[in-house]
């Protein structure tokens, strides 16, 4: 009877969603200011933080800027290709489940 219950609740009970970290990508054309930028506009960092992923990202290849729920996420990387692309800079965004 309790153990039923117990069966039932866990037969019902939905995971979490996952979450997505939001990472930018290094390339050797687009400026370290315009990263920086990216950063502060998108992912609402300072401009010392924002600094600090910019070279994480210049210099390990990659660096995660946030972590969002999947449509968060998605729109992120959108909006940042579309402003690397409005500005011809190569800049790339990827989104990967945590
Ligand atoms: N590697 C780029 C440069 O030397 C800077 C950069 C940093 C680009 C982070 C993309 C991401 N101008």
């Amino acid at each position: 009877l309790g153990d039923d219950t117990v069966l039932e609740a866990s037969r019902t009970k939905t995971r979490p969603p996952p979450l997505y970290k939001v990472l930018l990508l290094n390339d050797d054309f687009t400026p370290m200011d315009f990263v920086i930028q990216v950063l502060q506009v998108f992912f609402f960092m300072d401009r010392e933080k924002a600094t600090r992923i910019m070279l994480q990202v210049h210099t390990q290849g990659r660096g995660v800027c946030g972590v969002y729920a999947k449509d968060v996420a998605a729109t992120k990387v959108e909006q940042v290709l579309q402003f690397a692309r409005s500005h011809q800079h190569p800049l790339q965004c990827v989104m990967e489940e945590n």
